[in-house]
Parts: C-alpha cells; structure tokens; sequence
C-alpha cells in the first residue's frame, strides 16, 4: 500500500504501526545507541540532541535509560 504523492499531510490518527515505521524506529534507535548496549543513556540522547525533558517522560520505569520498547512507543505512535 503506498500513500498518493499528492496526499503527504498524514493525521497522527491515520500512521498506523507498520513494518516500515518499524524499521525507522530501528535505525534511529541503533543510531543514538552510539556504544551498542542496546539502551539509549541520558549522554546518548542528550548527544543525539534530544530534550531532557522528553528522556525523563519516555524513561517510563525510570531506569536512566531507554530500551527499545520505551523508544518504539514515542517513536511509533
Ligand atoms: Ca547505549
């Protein structure tokens, strides 16, 4: 399924969770997970450029860190 060139203004209501959102998810994730242990630090996402202010509302057990379910929640919806 591909969306019409001429009809690029998606609704948030209307992305729903696909493979390729998926897979963007993925390589953003893989890509601030700068030392590979598979979680997003405070110094990786503040280095990425990411507010603090969101790494604390996405770090929703508070670990200190990301992991990918944590990601793929903000990232996905
Ligand atoms: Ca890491």
């Amino acid at each position: 399924m591909e969306y019409p060139l001429n009809s690029q203004e998606k609704s948030k209501e209307e992305q729903s969770t696909n493979i390729s959102d998926f897979d963007e998810c993925e390589e953003l994730f893989n890509a601030m997970d700068q030392d590979g242990s598979g979680d997003i630090s405070g110094e990786e996402w503040s280095s990425a450029g990411g507010d603090p202010d969101d790494f604390q509302t996405l770090d929703t057990d508070q670990s200190g860190s990301l992991d990918f379910s944590e990601w793929s929640i903000a990232c996905i919806d």
